[in-house]
């Protein structure tokens, strides 16, 4: 078996090889309920890196993976999870849509063996869609660990279709999936096997007669699907049907069907009707086919005792905030200088060897230093992924999330807003992704207008070399603490503002599962954290190298030539070494005031001026928009071009000498909470649609962000600093 894209880092785009003129093609949908491990099944198949995580809702977007085995091409579609197919949240809607419009060959659907009753009412609604279908019982593991175990021929007899036991953290049962689509897929599909009660299928049967008088619905498969969905008052199918020629007549139908079946089994609606049939269905099928794992006090329960104790809960939460703060400054900081020092011995030795001219000032004042000074922070940023990474995989998440239910709520936010925002120290970008699983659309439009002050890990470089340069290191983890804090009692409050001038009304309330605590896989975590590295390291190579050869030439240019001959005459006749040296970074200063971005610099500093920046730092801020990173390598940039000054070779050191203390933490306040980057912004206009909220998006964080600064600045003014 081959994979053709799985070493992409997150999947997606086809590496074409050529062959797959000659290949037969088989589309496969993955589908089951959240947090049922389908992410994992596929990684465990394939080798391929999809994001996991202990949470429903941490697959948002399909994802396509290709394998090639026996001269077959099959493209497994990896789906968000869905509860059911009378979906809510935009995620679910994502798989819903894919499962009713796309044209596939057949469904895998997972569930999870430790909830396989639940699991198995989705199942029931797949079935009815009458395609070829594997079911795929996973976490087979977990169950058999606590003594209980799935009986597989028992489940294939009972359903009628594949049945295959799997655990994808074991890497059990994963390989055969394959073999099981190809066999599914040449061979004729089974005859249905569920079927309702017979009160039921009499009105599915009255209904199929009428849909099959319009010529959409000549499959009798498909109308038997529809007038399920019909009866499970499905939005969607309705829509669909408004528009036949039949509508009118079958509208009739349905109002009596639905008041017949609603007497029969005196209920609300036949939704329930069908709700209770699948719950019947399921709870027998289980009581068959599952032999229970004793009840006993599990793991997760004695954890939960004090992990989500009523008083201790959130107070051992700011604990772990606070000591991944820690960790990240402190022990990020050991790599941090070697690197630091290896990049400026780098550009030493470029000013050595190369001769002096524009090819040694744009490695050695452009392109090294500005590299360099971002790939510093990869292990502080390492660290900090580890520890999102770890609140995702352990379970720990939705805990979190149910602690501050009640806090977030004073606020306008529900308590599921948590997972989006705590993604949101990490990036931006799947962060507003994340946003999807709030299924009311103002509790999402309110997230993620205050999402953008969760401090993202691009932010980080900056925070650390600023406070490096400016707090004793000694306080360094609890300000970096501070930070992050700050910006979420920002958002926090801006939400609340917003909830309660633009958005009237209540949040939703908390709902959301609690999956068992489980230990992260080592490799998981591993895989994870070297997909961050090479996309940092590569964003540094392509980038930033790219920006700062652009803030390179452009600081770097026009040469003025009389100033230069000036200073050159000057220079020689002066009387001393430091004189000399004196005079050559006059020099520096004055052309890169002449240059390019010195005009651009001025021009914009009577903007940043009463925030105490002087236009180099405005131009970084600036270049900021585009990644948060470019403010660090532009500054490097900037005060590596501008400076001859032997004695202040590291980037901390001129900006302690170039920098006020309250101007450097506006600056810090300042890339709180602007705009994110462009691939944000991007992000952001791409799930919201509307254009009032894409143009406020645009303008209130950099205006907050400059009155919260100048506040700042001033502030620390009158306070003697
Ligand atoms: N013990 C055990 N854990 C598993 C297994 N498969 C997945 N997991 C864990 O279950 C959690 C959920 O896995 P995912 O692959 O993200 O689940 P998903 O179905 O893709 O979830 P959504 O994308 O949210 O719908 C992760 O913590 C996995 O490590 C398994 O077979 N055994
Ligand atoms: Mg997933």
């Amino acid at each position: 078996m081959k994979c053709r894209n799985c070493d992409t880092d997150e999947s997606g785009s086809r590496n074409g090889t050529g062959t797959e003129q000659k290949m037969k093609k088989i589309k496969v949908a993955l589908a089951g309920q959240p947090n049922v491990g389908k992410s994992s099944i596929i990684n465990s198949m394939t080798g391929a890196r999809l994001h996991v995580g202990n949470f429903s809702g941490v697959t948002v977007e399909k994802k396509e993976i290709f394998i090639e085995k026996d001269g077959y091409e099959i493209e497994m579609v990896d789906l968000p999870g869905i509860y059911s197919l009378n979906a809510y949240t935009p995620e679910e809607q994502v798989a819903k849509k894919f499962l009713y419009n796309e044209d596939y060959d057949l469904i895998i659907n997972v569930a999870d063996a430790n909830t396989l009753s639940r699991n198995l009412i989705f199942t029931f609604q797949l079935m009815d869609m009458q395609k070829k279908m594997i079911l795929v019982v996973n976490m087979i593991d977990e169950v058999e660990k606590q003594g209980g175990k799935v009986d597989r021929d028992k489940l294939e007899e009972l359903l009628g279709i594949p049945v295959i036991l799997t655990s994808a953290k074991e890497h059990r049962g994963v390989d055969e999936i394959v073999d099981h689509v190809i066999e599914v897929y040449t061979s004729q599909k089974p005859k249905n096997k569920l079927f309702y009660d017979e009160r039921i299928e009499e009105q599915i049967e009255k209904l199929v007669k009428m849909l099959h008088k319009s010529p959409h619905f000549k499959d009798p498969d498909e109308a038997r699907f529809i007038a399920i969905r019909l009866l499970d008052r499905d939005e969607e199918v309705y829509k669909v049907i408004h528009d036949l020629p039949i509508f009118i007549e079958l509208h009739e139908m349905l109002g009596q069907i639905y008041r017949e079946l609603e007497m029969e089994f005196d209920e609300e609606s036949t939704s329930d009707i069908l709700s209770d049939e699948r719950y019947a269905m399921a709870k027998a099928l289980v009581l068959k086919a599952l032999k229970k794992p004793p009840k006993k006090l599990t793991l997760t329960d004695r954890l939960d005792r004090l992990l989500i104790h009523p008083i201790l809960g959130l107070p051992i939460f700011l604990f772990f905030m606070w000591l991944l703060f820690q960790i990240t400054f402190e022990v990020g900081s050991v790599p941090m200088e070697w690197i630091d020092a290896a990049f400026t011995e780098i550009s030493n030795t470029i000013n050595a060897v190369l001769p002096a001219g524009a090819i040694q000032s744009v490695l050695a004042d452009g392109i090294v230093p500005a590299v360099g000074s971002v790939i510093m922070f990869l292990p502080n940023i390492l660290i900090l992924f580890l520890g999102i990474n770890l609140l995702e995989q352990t379970g720990y998440m939705a805990r979190a999330a149910f602690l501050l239910d009640g806090f977030m709520k004073k606020f306008g936010l529900q308590g599921k807003a948590f997972i989006p925002l705590v993604s949101g120290f990490g990036c931006t970008v799947p962060a507003y992704m994340a946003a999807r699983t709030l299924k009311n659309p103002k509790d999402r439009i309110i997230t993620m207008l205050v999402l953008g002050f969760m401090s993202c890990s691009a932010r980080l470089p900056v925070y650390v070399l600023l406070i490096g340069a400016f707090f004793p290191t000694s306080h360094a983890g609890n300000i970096l603490f501070i930070i992050y804090i700050s910006g979420a009692i920002l958002g926090l409050i801006v939400a609340k503002i917003l909830r309660m001038v633009l958005f009237k009304g209540e949040p939703e309330p908390f709902v959301m599962e609690m999956p068992p605590y489980r230990f992260p896989s080592m490799k998981a975590l591993g895989v994870e954290l070297w997909i961050k590295a090479k996309l940092f390291l590569k964003k540094a190579g392509t980038f930033i190298a790219g920006a700062s050869m652009i803030i390179w030439f452009l600081s770097s240019y026009p040469h003025d030539s009389l100033l230069v001959q000036s200073y050159e005459a000057k220079i020689e006749a002066a009387i001393d070494e430091a004189a000399k040296m004196q005079l050559q970074s006059e020099l520096a200063a004055k052309e890169l005031e002449n240059s390019y971005l010195g005009t651009i610099g001025k021009t914009i500093e009577p903007v940043f001026a009463p925030l105490g920046f002087d236009w180099r730092v405005s131009v970084a801020t600036i270049a900021g928009l585009a990644a948060k990173e470019v403010v660090v390598s532009t500054l490097a940039t900037l005060y590596a071009v501008g400076d001859a000054d032997e004695k202040s070779n590291t980037l901390i050191e001129r900006l302690r000498e170039n920098i006020s203390f309250k101007a450097a933490v506006a600056l810090i306040v300042i890339i709180m909470i602007y705009s994110p980057c462009i691939a944000a912004m991007s992000t952001f206009w791409a799930e919201v649609p509307q254009w009032a909220w894409r143009g406020f998006y645009m303008v209130y964080p950099n205006v907050l962000a400059w009155l919260m600064a100048f506040g700042v600045y001033n502030l620390l003014g009158v306070l003697g600093y």
